[in-house]
């Protein structure tokens, strides 16, 4: 069982006043829970009446939470609580509440100090180099606009599940995605500032978290990608500041690209005139496998733009009322709105078309539903979308080693009682 952030939150006082740092009382938490830490602080660890069991969560004190300060409760926590995997059937509307919206840490989630921060646009491409303050960004002209978010492990899971072959990585079910509304400035605003040179090739955005084996979590763009409109710098998330779980100050917005592109608590971004090869896009977020020879330095595909999928807002595996009911679920495409979700009872042999509620707007997702009155039995419902650009979800995807985006429709298994 998780515990609490709560008793997180007081656990980590006692670690700290007993002067542990952040890594080693996470480890000890991941590693053994509150006794590990209390053991590792020298305190008796008191089986049933841990500090942390015992607190209820009226403390006022502003500590920071030490790997995330959401409430886990509503998610499934995954990679010893670096992953905190959603759960599509707590989300009804389009925009997905913050307290609802999937984590992915490579390391740990950072408190950075708003003050010290600073944004450098650096490299052989940048004719002036420059550091901005969030005052500075914060000063320039934002937008506003809905997009999901996905990690491009988001239904890895499927390949043991449905394809019986195993892929290495976070086991996400369908819970490695959320909609948001990001505000914030665009990237090619910030590197104008700075000025780049015609012969620029790639742009390399690090996070300042320091626990990969480079300095800082990091990934590359395209130059096209960096330029585009669409690319934000964000500071603000569904109207609220940007949440520390998210990238507290700033964070990249790559609306389409794999979760991974969208770089938190930014740091620095090198624009460089050579291609930029680093673990993010040789051996992490590269498809391997058969069918995608190797691209530059990498050993397969590099992950760049997502590909279309459909979820249920359904537990895995679901249990539901033999009565007439709505299912609803969520689908989206990297390439524009969503045209149709079909959904089929029968292997997807015979398909039905659900019906979309919402106004589509390009980057967020489609919410769709549709009726069902079933017996009691076993069933598996499949859906399977098609965006206006006429992608639509493949029978099958070849496997690639680290599992990443899985778009055939998915076999949902619903018990009904
Ligand atoms: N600095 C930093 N940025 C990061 C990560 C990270 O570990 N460190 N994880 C990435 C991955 S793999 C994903 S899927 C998304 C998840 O964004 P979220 O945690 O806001 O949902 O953040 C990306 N940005
Ligand atoms: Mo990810």
């Amino acid at each position: 069982m998780p515990i609490p952030a709560a008793g997180v939150a007081r656990l980590w006082r006692i670690a700290r006043q007993h002067g542990m740092d952040r890594r080693r009382f996470l480890l000890a938490l991941t590693a053994g829970g509150a006794a590990a830490v209390l053991a590792a602080c020298g305190e008796r660890s008191d089986a049933n009446s841990t500090g942390a069991a015992a607190d209820t969560g009226s403390s006022t004190t502003r500590e920071p939470a030490p790997a995330w300060f959401k409430d886990t409760s509503p998610f499934i926590v995954h990679d010893d609580g670096k992953s905190l995997e959603a759960r599509l059937e707590n989300m009804q509307g389009l925009i997905t509440p913050v307290r609802y919206f999937f984590v992915r840490n490579n390391s740990v989630s950072l408190d950075v100090d708003v003050e010290s921060w600073r944004l450098s646009i650096e490299g052989d491409a940048v004719t002036n180099p420059i550091q901005l303050t969030y005052g500075d960004i914060r000063a320039m002209p934002s937008r506003t606009f809905v997009s999901y978010l996905e990690c491009a492990g988001n239904h890895r899971a499927m390949f043991d599940l449905v394809k019986g072959q195993k892929s290495s990585g976070t086991q996400w079910k369908t819970g490695g995605v959320g909609n948001g509304e990001w505000t914030g400035v665009p990237l090619r605003d910030v590197l104008r500032l700075a000025g780049i040179s015609d012969d620029a090739a790639n742009v390399l955005l690090i996070g300042l978290d320091t626990e990969s084996p480079e300095e800082g979590f990091r990934r590359v763009l395209s130059v096209e990608k960096a330029l585009h409109p669409d690319t934000l710098l964000a500071f603000g998330m569904n109207g609220e500041t940007l949440p520390r779980d998210h990238g507290f100050p700033l964070r990249a917005l790559i609306p389409g690209w794999v979760g991974s592109t969208n770089v938190k608590w930014l740091g620095r971004i090198v624009v460089s005139k050579a291609p930029i090869w680093t673990r993010n896009n040789t051996t992490s977020y590269v498809m391997i496998g058969d069918a995608y020879p190797p691209e530059g330095e990498a050993s397969g595909k590099v992950t760049t733009t997502q590909v279309v999928k459909s979820a249920l807002a359904l537990p895995w595996p679901a249990e539901l009322e033999a009565a007439s009911q709505r299912i609803h679920g969520f689908a989206h495409s990297p390439d524009g709105p969503i045209t149709t979700v079909e959904w089929s009872l029968d292997s997807g042999r015979t398909w039905s078309e659900a019906e979309g509620s919402d106004p589509q707007v390009q980057y967020s997702w489609a919410r769709f539903e549709f009726a069902w009155d079933p017996r009691p039995g076993e069933y598996t419902i499949m859906t399977r979308a098609t965006d206006w650009a006429g992608n639509t979800q493949p029978e099958e995807i070849p496997f690639n080693e680290k599992g990443y985006l899985f778009n055939q429709p998915l076999p949902h298994p619903v018990r009904v009682t």
